[in-house]
Order: C-alpha cells, then structure tokens, then sequence
C-alpha cells in the first residue's frame, strides 16, 4: 500500500476523538496496549560533529552546552550498560556523533562494545551516523539488533536544517541498513519550523518503506541555546498527539517512541501519547546530551498508568499474531 499525502492528511485532520479511537484500535491489535519499552540511550561519542544539523547540540558548528568526549572505551559503555539492565531497559542504545562510521579501530572499539553489551542480553541499538553495507554488516555481526538513523523531516524541509549532507544519503544508510539484516529504527522531529505537511511528508517517507520501519521515534525538539533553533517554541501538545496517533495507523507493526522532549511534557499529555499509540520511551535521566525525566519519576508514571516494561520479543509475538485483543 502506497500512502499519499492527501491520504494521511485526511487521517491527521480527523477529528481528534476520532483519530485517537482509530489509532486505538490499530494499538490494541497488533500491540500490548499495556506494554511499554524501555530503551536506555547513551552518548559514546559526544560533540565535535561535522555536521551541521540546526537542531543539535553536538554539531561543531554550533557554541552549546556540550563538551566534547572521545569514543568512550567498551569496560566504561559495558558499566552503563550493566546498571541499565538492572532498572529494567531493554534495550540499549549507543550513540556517537560522527558523520558517518569510521572504518578504523574506533570501528572495531564500538563492534567490541557491542559484542560485550549484547552478550549482557540486552538488544544493542547502534546510532552512529551514515555507514556502507560493509560497515552494517559487521555491525549485525557483532550482535547489534537495530541501527537509528532518522529521516528527521520531510525532503524539502531537509535542505533548510541540513546543508552537509543530503535526503538521498539518508535513505542510502536505511536500505544498506535493511539489506544487512539489521531493524530499521527512523523518525524525527517535530517543532522545528516545519508545517504540518512537512511532518506529514516525514511520516509518508517512512509508512512507504518496504518494509516499514521496526521503530520510529518521534522527538519534540529540544531547543538548545547556542543551535539556530534555540529560540523556537516548544511544540503544541495536540499537533504532538496527532503526529503519534497518525504514525500508529499508518505503521500498525512499528514501536512508536515517545522520544525527546519528555522533560516539557505533563503527565496528562503523555498519557494522551500512549492513548494514541506511542509504545516506548527512552529511560534515563539523559538522552544523548540533554535531559530526560527521572527514571523513578518514569516507573512511577507508569505504574500509575497501569503499564509495564515489555520485552522486545513480546511485541513482536503480537505482531505476528496481529490479533492482540479483541476490540
Ligand atoms: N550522528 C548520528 C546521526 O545524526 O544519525 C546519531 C546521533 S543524532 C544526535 C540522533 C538523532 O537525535 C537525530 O537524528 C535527531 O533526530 C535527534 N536529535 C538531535 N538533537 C535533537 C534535539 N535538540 N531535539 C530533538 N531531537 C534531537
Ligand atoms: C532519537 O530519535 N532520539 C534520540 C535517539 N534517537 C538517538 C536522541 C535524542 C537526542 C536529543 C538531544 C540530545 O540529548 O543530545
Ligand atoms: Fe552530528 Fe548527528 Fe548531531 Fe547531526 S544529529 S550534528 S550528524 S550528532
């Protein structure tokens, strides 16, 4: 099935009782509506980027916040890693900002880190910029499950935040990503400046993949003081709602994450999320640079909401059944 824009605009635009029963049903028949991912981030190289990316703090164009720190050796990711596991992370995910993978011993370091960390049985995820099928395919065998490369936003707008690289190189990494047997985790950002139609073109990028993507993460811009974008208001929490109930039914088998920018959202407006189909967060008081709710907080909200950590496996045992509870 091919999306057009005017075809999920017209599911964006319903209204949003509407929109959020469709996303709920969807939720309920190819998902654990009462389970929730945990995934653990963490930064093993931070800062000193060639890229340009308006939105991020790591860019070397940029004066942030953030220190530059080398690629982090395997015995200190593998400590992270271990305490992860034991607050209930499922995943962990890696991430480095590079431009693209670096085919030298830095490469072989993180294929070591990934080798320790999947060997802790934890789902390793990678996100470490652009790389080769080559690259991939070590990267699979080393243990890693995942890659995270994000689309971010649609193909016009692309050009206005990112002038160093470009749409087409994106969807490069994604297919070499596919083609080594790695799971695609893709998604973006919301509240950069883009329309409504931008968002929507994202979304029609990813639902017209073959396959679909395994994850997609929506983030709400984190906007940091010293990027182009530091001055941008946070984005509007129905728009917000709507995008993830629209990315549920448009990719039922896909985990949709509730990603950056859970520090400035309330718990009502998270609930709404996971109401409309978001099924992960990251867990962790940090992303890769900035912060994030603290876990105690995070669990607590959950029991509060009912939800429990799934592994990975189970969704994917409702997947298949794609008939998860009658509705
Ligand atoms: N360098 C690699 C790359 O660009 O693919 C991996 C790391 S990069 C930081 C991963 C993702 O973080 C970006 O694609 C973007 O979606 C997200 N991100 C970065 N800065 C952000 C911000 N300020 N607010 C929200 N999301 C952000
Ligand atoms: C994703 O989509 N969001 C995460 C993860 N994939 C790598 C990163 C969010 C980064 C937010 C800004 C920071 O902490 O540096
Ligand atoms: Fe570098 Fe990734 Fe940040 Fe872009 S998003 S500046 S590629 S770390």
């Amino acid at each position: 099935m091919t999306y057009t824009l005017e075809a999920i605009r017209e599911i964006y635009d319903l209204p949003l009782t509407t929109l959020i029963f469709r996303a709920q049903q969807i939720h309920h028949r190819y998902q654990d509506p009462a389970g929730v991912q945990l995934c653990q981030l963490q930064s093993i190289k931070t800062g000193a980027c060639a890229e340009d990316c308006k939105y991020c703090p790591q860019s070397s164009k940029y004066d942030t916040f953030v220190e530059t720190e080398k690629l982090m050796e395997t015995e200190r990711v593998l400590e992270m890693a271990k305490y992860a596991k034991t607050t209930g992370a499922s995943r962990f995910c890696m991430g480095a900002s590079w431009r693209d993978v670096p085919s030298n011993r830095q490469f072989d370091s993180v294929l070591e880190t990934v080798k320790a960390v999947h060997d802790l049985n934890m789902e390793v995820c990678c996100t470490l910029g652009m790389m080769t099928l080559e690259q991939a395919t070590r990267l699979k065998g080393a243990g890693c499950k995942v890659y995270n490369h994000n689309l971010d936003t649609s193909p016009e707008f692309y050009k206005q935040i990112i002038t160093t690289r470009t749409y087409e190189e994106r969807l490069e990494t994604l297919r070499n990503v596919r083609q080594a047997g790695l799971e695609i985790c893709s998604g973006g950002i919301v509240g950069m400046g883009e329309t409504i139609d931008d968002r929507l073109g994202l979304l029609q990028q990813l639902a017209n993949m073959d396959p679909q993507p395994d994850s997609v993460p929506i983030n709400a811009l984190i906007a940091v003081k010293g990027t182009p974008m530091e001055d941008l208001e946070f984005v509007d929490s129905i728009e917000f709602v709507r995008m993830t109930a629209t990315a549920r039914i448009l990719m039922p088998k896909a985990m949709v994450r509730l990603s950056a920018g859970r520090t400035k959202m309330n718990e009502e407006m998270q609930a709404l999320c996971f109401l409309a189909g978001a099924n992960s967060i990251f867990l962790g008081d940090k992303l890769l640079t900035t912060a994030n709710p603290e876990k105690n907080k995070d669990l607590q909200m959950l029991e509060k909401f009912g939800l429990h950590a799934v592994a990975p496996d189970v969704c994917r045992e409702y997947h298949v059944r794609g008939d998860a509870v009658n509705v």
